[in-house]
Protein backbone atom coordinates (compact mmCIF):
# COMPACT_ATOMS: atom_id res chain seq x y z
CA UNK A 1 0.00 0.00 0.00
CA UNK A 2 0.84 3.71 -0.19
CA UNK A 3 2.65 3.78 -3.80
CA UNK A 4 0.85 5.86 -5.65
CA UNK A 5 0.16 4.92 -8.93
CA UNK A 6 -2.12 4.91 -11.97
CA UNK A 7 -0.67 2.23 -13.26
CA UNK A 8 -2.52 -0.68 -15.06
CA UNK A 9 -1.08 -3.74 -16.34
CA UNK A 10 1.24 -3.75 -19.43
CA UNK A 11 -1.39 -6.44 -21.11
CA UNK A 12 -4.23 -3.97 -20.13
CA UNK A 13 -2.52 -0.83 -22.18
CA UNK A 14 -1.47 -3.21 -25.10
CA UNK A 15 -5.36 -4.26 -25.32
CA UNK A 16 -6.21 0.04 -25.46
CA UNK A 17 -3.50 0.04 -28.19
CA UNK A 18 -5.61 -2.12 -30.28
CA UNK A 19 -9.06 -0.83 -29.21
CA UNK A 20 -7.75 2.59 -29.96
CA UNK A 21 -6.16 0.67 -33.77
CA UNK A 22 -9.74 -1.30 -34.18
CA UNK A 23 -11.52 2.11 -34.00
CA UNK A 24 -9.32 4.21 -36.24
CA UNK A 25 -8.85 1.28 -38.92
CA UNK A 26 -12.79 0.65 -39.15
CA UNK A 27 -14.06 4.23 -38.69
CA UNK A 28 -16.83 2.57 -36.39
CA UNK A 29 -19.53 4.87 -35.54
CA UNK A 30 -19.24 6.17 -31.97
CA UNK A 31 -20.93 3.87 -28.83
CA UNK A 32 -23.04 6.95 -27.81
CA UNK A 33 -24.36 9.88 -29.93
CA UNK A 34 -22.59 12.47 -27.65
CA UNK A 35 -19.74 12.75 -24.57
CA UNK A 36 -20.00 15.98 -22.01
CA UNK A 37 -17.05 16.37 -19.97
CA UNK A 38 -17.37 17.99 -16.26
CA UNK A 39 -14.28 18.22 -14.13
CA UNK A 40 -10.69 20.05 -13.03
CA UNK A 41 -7.37 19.71 -14.67
CA UNK A 42 -7.46 16.51 -14.83
CA UNK A 43 -9.56 16.67 -17.90
CA UNK A 44 -9.23 20.63 -18.85
CA UNK A 45 -8.23 21.02 -22.35
CA UNK A 46 -8.35 24.35 -22.78
CA UNK A 47 -10.95 25.85 -20.86
CA UNK A 48 -8.64 28.48 -18.48
CA UNK A 49 -6.23 29.09 -21.33
CA UNK A 50 -7.64 32.56 -21.62
CA UNK A 51 -8.53 33.10 -17.44
CA UNK A 52 -6.48 35.33 -15.96
CA UNK A 53 -5.48 32.25 -13.41
CA UNK A 54 -2.10 30.27 -12.56
CA UNK A 55 -3.87 27.08 -13.61
CA UNK A 56 -3.67 27.25 -17.00
CA UNK A 57 -0.68 25.55 -19.04
CA UNK A 58 -0.36 26.74 -22.52
CA UNK A 59 3.05 27.00 -22.78
CA UNK A 60 6.22 23.84 -23.78
CA UNK A 61 6.81 21.34 -22.26
CA UNK A 62 2.92 20.63 -21.87
CA UNK A 63 1.73 19.01 -25.01
CA UNK A 64 5.07 17.59 -25.95
CA UNK A 65 3.17 14.13 -26.94
CA UNK A 66 0.14 15.64 -28.12
CA UNK A 67 -0.41 15.41 -31.94
CA UNK A 68 1.77 18.29 -33.27
CA UNK A 69 4.05 19.08 -30.45
CA UNK A 70 0.62 21.46 -29.22
CA UNK A 71 0.23 22.89 -25.87
CA UNK A 72 -3.49 23.12 -26.33
CA UNK A 73 -3.76 23.96 -22.26
CA UNK A 74 -4.39 20.00 -20.93
CA UNK A 75 -2.14 19.44 -17.76
CA UNK A 76 0.24 17.04 -19.46
CA UNK A 77 2.50 15.56 -21.28
CA UNK A 78 -0.54 14.40 -24.25
CA UNK A 79 -3.90 13.15 -23.88
CA UNK A 80 -6.00 13.64 -20.71
CA UNK A 81 -8.07 10.76 -19.13
CA UNK A 82 -11.16 12.49 -21.13
CA UNK A 83 -9.51 12.33 -24.09
CA UNK A 84 -8.62 8.85 -23.94
CA UNK A 85 -12.20 7.94 -22.97
CA UNK A 86 -13.89 9.89 -25.90
CA UNK A 87 -10.92 7.53 -28.25
CA UNK A 88 -12.68 4.70 -26.79
CA UNK A 89 -16.02 5.10 -26.73
CA UNK A 90 -15.33 5.80 -30.68
CA UNK A 91 -15.34 9.36 -31.24
CA UNK A 92 -12.77 10.54 -33.95
CA UNK A 93 -12.15 14.10 -33.16
CA UNK A 94 -11.23 15.21 -29.48
CA UNK A 95 -14.17 16.79 -27.38
CA UNK A 96 -13.94 20.27 -27.87
CA UNK A 97 -13.37 22.84 -24.90
CA UNK A 98 -16.13 24.48 -24.30
CA UNK A 99 -14.46 28.32 -24.25
CA UNK A 100 -14.13 28.22 -28.11
CA UNK A 101 -16.38 25.05 -28.70
CA UNK A 102 -18.89 26.38 -31.96
CA UNK A 103 -21.36 25.44 -35.14
CA UNK A 104 -22.95 21.85 -35.10
CA UNK A 105 -20.34 19.91 -33.48
CA UNK A 106 -21.58 20.46 -30.00
CA UNK A 107 -24.36 17.89 -30.86
CA UNK A 108 -21.29 15.81 -30.39
CA UNK A 109 -20.71 16.90 -26.95
CA UNK A 110 -18.51 19.76 -24.85
CA UNK A 111 -15.76 19.82 -22.13
CA UNK A 112 -16.04 21.86 -19.67
CA UNK A 113 -13.39 20.88 -17.57
CA UNK A 114 -11.17 23.59 -15.63
CA UNK A 115 -8.19 23.62 -13.73
CA UNK A 116 -8.30 24.64 -9.90
CA UNK A 117 -12.23 24.46 -9.80
CA UNK A 118 -13.88 22.73 -7.39
CA UNK A 119 -17.34 21.78 -5.75
CA UNK A 120 -17.56 24.50 -3.46
CA UNK A 121 -17.20 28.18 -4.93
CA UNK A 122 -14.49 29.56 -3.24
CA UNK A 123 -12.06 26.51 -3.99
CA UNK A 124 -9.34 27.37 -6.03
CA UNK A 125 -9.73 30.91 -5.87
CA UNK A 126 -6.35 31.45 -4.99
CA UNK A 127 -4.95 30.55 -7.88
CA UNK A 128 -7.25 32.89 -10.08
CA UNK A 129 -9.66 32.27 -12.27
CA UNK A 130 -11.37 29.41 -12.46
CA UNK A 131 -14.87 27.64 -14.00
CA UNK A 132 -16.58 26.03 -10.78
CA UNK A 133 -19.25 23.19 -11.10
CA UNK A 134 -21.71 25.10 -10.63
CA UNK A 135 -20.95 27.22 -13.74
CA UNK A 136 -20.29 24.54 -15.46
CA UNK A 137 -23.37 23.08 -15.23
CA UNK A 138 -24.59 26.67 -16.14
CA UNK A 139 -22.97 26.75 -19.11
CA UNK A 140 -24.24 22.96 -20.31
CA UNK A 141 -28.15 24.59 -19.58
CA UNK A 142 -27.11 26.74 -22.63
CA UNK A 143 -25.52 24.12 -24.65
CA UNK A 144 -28.90 22.20 -24.25
CA UNK A 145 -30.87 25.08 -25.73
CA UNK A 146 -28.19 25.96 -28.28
CA UNK A 147 -28.85 21.77 -29.20
CA UNK A 148 -32.77 21.78 -29.35
CA UNK A 149 -32.17 24.64 -31.69
CA UNK A 150 -29.97 23.19 -34.07
CA UNK A 151 -32.09 20.07 -33.75
CA UNK A 152 -35.61 21.80 -35.11
CA UNK A 153 -36.87 23.63 -31.99
CA UNK A 154 -38.24 19.98 -31.00
CA UNK A 155 -37.43 19.52 -26.74
CA UNK A 156 -38.90 16.11 -27.13
CA UNK A 157 -36.22 14.69 -29.69
CA UNK A 158 -33.45 16.73 -27.84
CA UNK A 159 -34.50 15.29 -24.54
CA UNK A 160 -34.26 11.38 -25.89
CA UNK A 161 -30.83 12.28 -27.80
CA UNK A 162 -29.19 13.54 -24.62
CA UNK A 163 -30.59 10.81 -22.42
CA UNK A 164 -27.94 8.35 -25.04
CA UNK A 165 -25.02 10.27 -24.16
CA UNK A 166 -22.57 9.76 -21.81
CA UNK A 167 -21.47 12.30 -19.26
CA UNK A 168 -18.25 12.21 -16.55
CA UNK A 169 -17.83 14.36 -13.90
CA UNK A 170 -14.67 14.43 -11.62
CA UNK A 171 -14.56 17.10 -8.77
CA UNK A 172 -13.77 17.40 -5.60
CA UNK A 173 -9.36 17.39 -5.76
CA UNK A 174 -9.42 21.04 -5.40
CA UNK A 175 -11.94 21.25 -2.41
CA UNK A 176 -8.98 19.38 -0.73
CA UNK A 177 -5.83 21.05 -2.37
CA UNK A 178 -6.99 24.19 -2.55
CA UNK A 179 -9.10 24.67 -0.01
CA UNK A 180 -9.24 22.29 2.87
CA UNK A 181 -5.38 21.63 2.74
CA UNK A 182 -4.66 25.23 2.50
CA UNK A 183 -5.46 26.82 6.24
CA UNK A 184 -3.70 29.68 5.81
CA UNK A 185 -6.02 31.09 3.34
CA UNK A 186 -9.01 29.20 3.76
CA UNK A 187 -11.16 28.82 6.61
CA UNK A 188 -12.74 25.20 6.00
CA UNK A 189 -10.42 22.88 7.98
CA UNK A 190 -10.92 25.43 11.50
CA UNK A 191 -14.46 25.19 10.47
CA UNK A 192 -14.86 21.54 9.59
CA UNK A 193 -13.84 18.62 10.76
CA UNK A 194 -12.60 16.12 8.17
CA UNK A 195 -15.99 14.03 8.28
CA UNK A 196 -17.87 17.11 8.33
CA UNK A 197 -16.07 18.85 5.45
CA UNK A 198 -17.13 15.37 3.65
CA UNK A 199 -20.52 15.74 3.91
CA UNK A 200 -20.70 19.19 3.18
CA UNK A 201 -18.83 18.29 0.12
CA UNK A 202 -21.08 15.77 -1.04
CA UNK A 203 -24.25 17.56 0.03
CA UNK A 204 -23.79 20.06 -2.66
CA UNK A 205 -22.09 17.72 -5.10
CA UNK A 206 -25.68 15.47 -5.13
CA UNK A 207 -28.04 18.65 -5.71
CA UNK A 208 -24.77 19.41 -8.68
CA UNK A 209 -25.28 15.30 -10.32
CA UNK A 210 -29.25 16.33 -9.82
CA UNK A 211 -28.91 18.82 -11.45
CA UNK A 212 -27.18 17.52 -14.46
CA UNK A 213 -30.40 15.03 -14.51
CA UNK A 214 -32.49 17.98 -15.29
CA UNK A 215 -30.42 19.02 -18.25
CA UNK A 216 -30.93 15.50 -19.76
CA UNK A 217 -28.35 13.13 -18.23
CA UNK A 218 -29.48 10.14 -17.75
CA UNK A 219 -25.77 8.08 -18.28
CA UNK A 220 -23.11 9.92 -15.81
CA UNK A 221 -19.94 8.47 -14.51
CA UNK A 222 -18.85 10.01 -11.27
CA UNK A 223 -15.46 9.79 -10.66
CA UNK A 224 -13.56 9.27 -7.06
CA UNK A 225 -10.60 11.39 -6.08
CA UNK A 226 -7.10 9.93 -6.47
CA UNK A 227 -4.49 10.09 -3.48
CA UNK A 228 -3.59 13.89 -3.62
CA UNK A 229 -1.40 12.86 -0.75
CA UNK A 230 0.91 11.00 -2.97
CA UNK A 231 1.66 14.25 -5.40
CA UNK A 232 5.03 15.42 -5.27
CA UNK A 233 3.89 18.80 -4.40
CA UNK A 234 2.04 17.71 -1.21
CA UNK A 235 4.75 15.88 0.12
CA UNK A 236 7.01 18.33 -0.65
CA UNK A 237 5.02 21.10 1.51
CA UNK A 238 3.98 18.44 4.12
CA UNK A 239 6.69 15.35 4.36
CA UNK A 240 6.01 12.43 3.98
CA UNK A 241 5.06 9.47 6.11
CA UNK A 242 5.74 6.08 6.57
CA UNK A 243 3.79 4.94 3.70
CA UNK A 244 4.98 7.75 1.71
CA UNK A 245 2.69 9.40 1.69
CA UNK A 246 0.93 12.50 3.73
CA UNK A 247 -1.58 10.08 5.09
CA UNK A 248 -4.14 12.80 6.84
CA UNK A 249 -5.07 13.76 3.38
CA UNK A 250 -5.46 10.68 2.06
CA UNK A 251 -7.56 10.30 4.66
CA UNK A 252 -9.57 12.91 4.57
CA UNK A 253 -10.00 12.35 0.55
CA UNK A 254 -10.89 8.76 1.41
CA UNK A 255 -13.50 10.30 3.80
CA UNK A 256 -15.10 11.61 0.55
CA UNK A 257 -14.51 9.01 -1.95
CA UNK A 258 -16.32 6.10 1.02
CA UNK A 259 -19.56 8.58 0.34
CA UNK A 260 -19.60 8.55 -3.26
CA UNK A 261 -21.29 4.80 -3.49
CA UNK A 262 -23.66 5.61 -1.69
CA UNK A 263 -24.39 8.58 -3.28
CA UNK A 264 -24.65 6.75 -6.18
CA UNK A 265 -26.83 4.40 -5.15
CA UNK A 266 -29.40 6.85 -3.75
CA UNK A 267 -29.38 8.73 -7.09
CA UNK A 268 -30.19 5.69 -8.89
CA UNK A 269 -33.18 4.69 -6.68
CA UNK A 270 -34.57 7.96 -6.71
CA UNK A 271 -33.99 8.61 -10.36
CA UNK A 272 -35.04 5.52 -12.11
CA UNK A 273 -34.71 6.50 -15.77
CA UNK A 274 -31.19 7.07 -15.48
CA UNK A 275 -28.05 5.05 -14.02
CA UNK A 276 -24.88 6.55 -12.25
CA UNK A 277 -21.99 4.82 -11.77
CA UNK A 278 -18.80 5.07 -9.49
CA UNK A 279 -15.33 5.30 -11.05
CA UNK A 280 -13.01 3.69 -8.26
CA UNK A 281 -10.03 5.41 -9.08
CA UNK A 282 -8.77 4.50 -5.39
CA UNK A 283 -8.64 0.63 -6.66
CA UNK A 284 -7.39 1.65 -10.37
CA UNK A 285 -4.20 3.72 -8.82
CA UNK A 286 -3.07 1.48 -6.59
CA UNK A 287 -0.94 -1.76 -7.41
CA UNK A 288 2.13 -3.03 -8.74
CA UNK A 289 3.45 0.69 -10.95
CA UNK A 290 6.64 -1.39 -11.99
CA UNK A 291 4.71 -3.99 -13.90
CA UNK A 292 3.03 -1.52 -16.35
CA UNK A 293 6.86 0.08 -17.16
CA UNK A 294 6.98 2.78 -14.83
CA UNK A 295 9.81 3.04 -12.61
CA UNK A 296 9.50 6.76 -11.35
CA UNK A 297 6.56 7.05 -9.20
CA UNK A 298 7.61 10.42 -6.75
CA UNK A 299 9.34 12.94 -9.12
CA UNK A 300 7.88 14.85 -11.60
CA UNK A 301 9.12 14.59 -15.35
CA UNK A 302 9.49 17.91 -16.28
CA UNK A 303 11.15 20.67 -13.87
CA UNK A 304 8.49 21.47 -11.92
CA UNK A 305 8.33 23.43 -8.24
CA UNK A 306 5.83 24.11 -5.91
CA UNK A 307 7.02 28.02 -5.66
CA UNK A 308 5.79 27.97 -9.75
CA UNK A 309 2.54 28.33 -10.91
CA UNK A 310 2.30 25.69 -7.63
CA UNK A 311 3.65 22.66 -9.22
CA UNK A 312 3.45 23.08 -12.60
CA UNK A 313 6.37 22.40 -14.90
CA UNK A 314 8.71 25.38 -15.69
CA UNK A 315 8.10 27.43 -19.55
CA UNK A 316 10.38 26.22 -21.94
CA UNK A 317 12.67 23.61 -20.48
CA UNK A 318 13.27 20.19 -21.46
CA UNK A 319 11.19 17.22 -19.62
CA UNK A 320 12.49 13.72 -18.87
CA UNK A 321 13.27 12.16 -22.30
CA UNK A 322 11.83 8.45 -21.04
CA UNK A 323 8.43 10.00 -19.91
CA UNK A 324 6.65 5.97 -20.20
CA UNK A 325 8.80 5.47 -16.98
CA UNK A 326 6.89 8.15 -15.22
CA UNK A 327 3.46 8.36 -13.11
CA UNK A 328 4.00 12.05 -12.74
CA UNK A 329 4.20 14.46 -15.28
CA UNK A 330 4.35 17.63 -13.10
CA UNK A 331 4.01 17.86 -9.14
CA UNK A 332 0.56 17.16 -9.89
CA UNK A 333 -0.80 15.89 -12.76
CA UNK A 334 -0.01 12.60 -14.31
CA UNK A 335 1.40 11.63 -17.77
CA UNK A 336 -0.16 10.68 -20.55
CA UNK A 337 1.04 7.11 -19.94
CA UNK A 338 -1.06 6.98 -16.34
CA UNK A 339 -3.80 8.73 -17.46
CA UNK A 340 -4.00 5.96 -20.09
CA UNK A 341 -4.60 3.46 -17.29
CA UNK A 342 -6.82 5.06 -15.55
CA UNK A 343 -9.15 5.81 -18.61
CA UNK A 344 -8.87 2.34 -20.04
CA UNK A 345 -10.20 0.97 -16.66
CA UNK A 346 -12.39 3.53 -16.27
CA UNK A 347 -13.93 1.79 -19.50
CA UNK A 348 -13.19 -1.55 -19.38
CA UNK A 349 -12.82 -2.49 -15.55
CA UNK A 350 -10.08 -4.57 -15.17
CA UNK A 351 -11.36 -5.98 -11.36
CA UNK A 352 -14.41 -5.69 -10.31
CA UNK A 353 -13.72 -3.06 -7.98
CA UNK A 354 -12.61 -0.39 -10.59
CA UNK A 355 -16.17 1.27 -11.42
CA UNK A 356 -19.65 0.24 -9.57
CA UNK A 357 -22.06 -1.30 -10.27
CA UNK A 358 -20.49 -1.06 -13.78
CA UNK A 359 -18.08 0.27 -15.60
CA UNK A 360 -18.26 3.11 -18.83
CA UNK A 361 -18.32 0.74 -21.84
CA UNK A 362 -21.41 -1.10 -20.25
CA UNK A 363 -23.10 2.07 -19.18
CA UNK A 364 -22.81 2.91 -22.88
CA UNK A 365 -24.47 -0.08 -24.13
CA UNK A 366 -27.37 0.02 -21.76
CA UNK A 367 -30.70 0.92 -23.23
CA UNK A 368 -32.70 2.13 -20.53
C1 LIG B 1 -40.69 15.60 -31.95
O1 LIG B 1 -39.85 14.46 -31.79
C2 LIG B 1 -40.54 13.33 -31.35
C3 LIG B 1 -39.50 12.24 -31.03
O2 LIG B 1 -38.59 12.08 -32.06
C4 LIG B 1 -41.54 12.91 -32.42
O3 LIG B 1 -42.23 11.76 -31.97
C5 LIG B 1 -42.51 14.06 -32.64
O4 LIG B 1 -43.38 13.75 -33.73
C6 LIG B 1 -41.75 15.35 -32.99
N1 LIG B 1 -42.68 16.47 -32.99
C7 LIG B 1 -42.77 17.29 -34.03
C8 LIG B 1 -43.76 18.42 -33.89
O5 LIG B 1 -42.10 17.14 -35.03
C1 LIG C 1 -15.09 31.49 6.15
O1 LIG C 1 -14.72 32.10 4.92
C2 LIG C 1 -15.82 32.45 4.08
C3 LIG C 1 -15.27 33.03 2.79
O2 LIG C 1 -14.41 32.16 2.16
C4 LIG C 1 -16.74 33.42 4.78
O3 LIG C 1 -17.86 33.67 3.95
C5 LIG C 1 -17.20 32.84 6.09
O4 LIG C 1 -17.94 33.81 6.79
C6 LIG C 1 -16.01 32.41 6.94
N1 LIG C 1 -16.51 31.71 8.12
C7 LIG C 1 -15.97 31.83 9.33
C8 LIG C 1 -16.65 31.10 10.42
O5 LIG C 1 -15.00 32.52 9.51
C1 LIG D 1 2.59 11.82 9.52
O1 LIG D 1 3.63 12.79 9.57
C2 LIG D 1 3.30 13.95 10.31
C3 LIG D 1 4.42 14.95 10.12
O2 LIG D 1 5.66 14.33 10.23
C4 LIG D 1 3.06 13.59 11.76
O3 LIG D 1 2.70 14.74 12.50
C5 LIG D 1 1.92 12.58 11.81
O4 LIG D 1 1.71 12.14 13.13
C6 LIG D 1 2.21 11.40 10.91
N1 LIG D 1 1.00 10.59 10.86
C7 LIG D 1 1.02 9.29 11.01
C8 LIG D 1 -0.29 8.61 10.87
O5 LIG D 1 2.05 8.69 11.19
C1 LIG E 1 -33.42 10.38 -2.49
O1 LIG E 1 -34.70 10.70 -1.97
C2 LIG E 1 -34.76 10.67 -0.56
C3 LIG E 1 -36.23 10.87 -0.18
O2 LIG E 1 -36.75 11.99 -0.81
C4 LIG E 1 -33.85 11.75 -0.01
O3 LIG E 1 -33.87 11.74 1.39
C5 LIG E 1 -32.44 11.49 -0.50
O4 LIG E 1 -31.57 12.55 -0.08
C6 LIG E 1 -32.39 11.39 -1.99
N1 LIG E 1 -31.04 10.99 -2.38
C7 LIG E 1 -30.42 11.47 -3.43
C8 LIG E 1 -29.01 11.02 -3.61
O5 LIG E 1 -30.91 12.23 -4.23
C1 LIG F 1 -12.56 0.94 -4.04
O1 LIG F 1 -11.28 0.36 -4.05
C2 LIG F 1 -10.72 0.21 -2.77
C3 LIG F 1 -9.28 -0.32 -2.94
O2 LIG F 1 -9.28 -1.56 -3.53
C4 LIG F 1 -11.58 -0.72 -1.95
O3 LIG F 1 -11.06 -0.81 -0.64
C5 LIG F 1 -13.01 -0.14 -1.88
O4 LIG F 1 -13.85 -1.05 -1.22
C6 LIG F 1 -13.53 0.09 -3.26
N1 LIG F 1 -14.83 0.76 -3.19
C7 LIG F 1 -15.91 0.32 -3.82
C8 LIG F 1 -17.14 1.11 -3.63
O5 LIG F 1 -15.90 -0.68 -4.51
C1 LIG G 1 -4.81 -1.84 -5.23
C2 LIG G 1 -6.01 -2.67 -4.98
O1 LIG G 1 -6.51 -2.74 -3.87
N1 LIG G 1 -6.46 -3.27 -6.03
C3 LIG G 1 -7.53 -4.21 -5.92
C4 LIG G 1 -8.64 -3.90 -6.88
O2 LIG G 1 -9.66 -4.87 -6.72
C5 LIG G 1 -9.26 -6.20 -6.90
C6 LIG G 1 -10.44 -7.08 -6.59
O3 LIG G 1 -11.41 -6.96 -7.56
C7 LIG G 1 -8.12 -6.60 -6.02
O4 LIG G 1 -7.66 -7.88 -6.37
C8 LIG G 1 -7.00 -5.60 -6.17
O5 LIG G 1 -5.99 -5.90 -5.25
Amino acid sequence: MGSFTNACNISLIFSVIWMLQMLITTGAEPQVPCYFIFGDSLVDNGNNNNLVTEAKVNYPPYGVDFPGGEATGRFSNGENTADIIGKLLGFTNYTPPHATASGRGIVKGINYGSGGAGILTETGRNLGGRITLDLQLSHHRSTVFKIIGLQGGNDTYTKHYLSKCIYTVGMGNNDYINNYFMPDKYNTSKIYTPEQYADVLIQKYTKQLRTLYTYGARKVAVFGLGLSGCTPAKISTFGANASGCVDKINAAVALFNDRLKPLVDGLNKNLTDAKYIYINTTNISLGDPSSAGFTVFLSPCCTASVDFGKGQCKPDQPPCSDRGKYIFWDEFHPTEKANMGTASRSYMAASPLDSYPMDIRTLALLKL
